[in-house]
């Protein structure tokens, strides 16, 4: 897949696309994230991106012919141009998995107090990464490409946790436990010491579905249960 991110802010992207799971995969060749600043697509010689609102009022807005000149440089037929912007749709795990299969990707970064209106015609979505309020799209961003990049095939090294987010697919995850066997008195659940897999995966079954009820039961409503799954959470409320 390719990522071409337009923003004022190039340098914030260092770090997080350099490091880690996101510098093998782009190593791998898997994810081409490419950086392009809307300020090269400017025409005036103090390379204006941004002015005041017409109307008044505080702050700047990203001005739009420079976003037209950045998209239209990089778009092709089988581009997906996406906004990042506080009204957008809520990021789901769902579209997450949709926007993983693209082949070319263009991400619109805003900052300050927004952007043109009519940029919005130039583009085929918009999302936001949740109900809070940030000071720009780069960290959208790097959320969305962090997020895409883990699905898509190669990027993590062990497929099969991958596999098991779609498994436990809209519960939260089972408790996990590594060395030693007692922390602070506090022993791991004899079962996982066990080696009888069969129990292990009904444990963590019936401990995703604990978990979920306990702390996210908005998830619960909305999850694919089986009738084994119902069972547990009986026995769980009756616990
Ligand atoms: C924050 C832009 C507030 C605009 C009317 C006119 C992208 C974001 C952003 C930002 C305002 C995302 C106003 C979650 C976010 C983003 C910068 C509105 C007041 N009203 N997801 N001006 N949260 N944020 N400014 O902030 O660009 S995705």
């Amino acid at each position: 897949m390719r990522v071409d991110v337009l923003t004022l802010f190039p340098e914030m992207f260092q770090g997080p696309l350099t490091e880690s799971m996101l510098r093998r995969a782009r190593e791998a060749g898997l994810i081409n994230i490419n950086l392009v600043n809307i300020r090269d697509f400017t025409s005036d010689k103090h390379q204006t991106a941004d002015d005041s609102p017409y109307g008044g009022g505080a702050g700047m807005v990203m001005k739009a012919e420079p976003i037209q000149k950045a998209v239209s440089s990089k778009r092709k037929a089988e581009s997906r141009v996406i906004l990042l912007c506080p009204t957008g749709k809520l990021l789901t795990q769902e579209k997450v998995k949709e926007l993983a299969k693209e082949k070319h990707l263009i991400l619109i970064c805003g900052h300050y107090e927004g952007i043109d209106e009519r940029v919005r015609d130039l583009v085929d979505e918009e999302i936001s990464i949740g109900d809070y309020v940030l000071t720009g799209g780069e960290l959208p961003a790097m959320v969305l490409i962090d997020a895409i990049a883990r699905n898509i095939p190669g990027v993590v090294k062990e497929e099969e946790s991958v596999k098991k987010d779609s498994f436990y697919k809209g519960l939260l995850d089972y408790p996990s436990y590594t060395k030693p066997d007692e922390f602070e008195g506090q022993r791991v659940p004899e079962v996982l010491l066990s080696g009888h897999h069969a129990e292990i995966g009904r444990w963590r079954r019936k401990e995703a579905l604990r978990k979920t009820l306990y702390l996210r039961p908005d998830l619960l409503a909305k999850a694919e249960l089986g009738d084994e799954d119902k069972k547990m959470l009986e026995e769980i409320i009756l616990e």
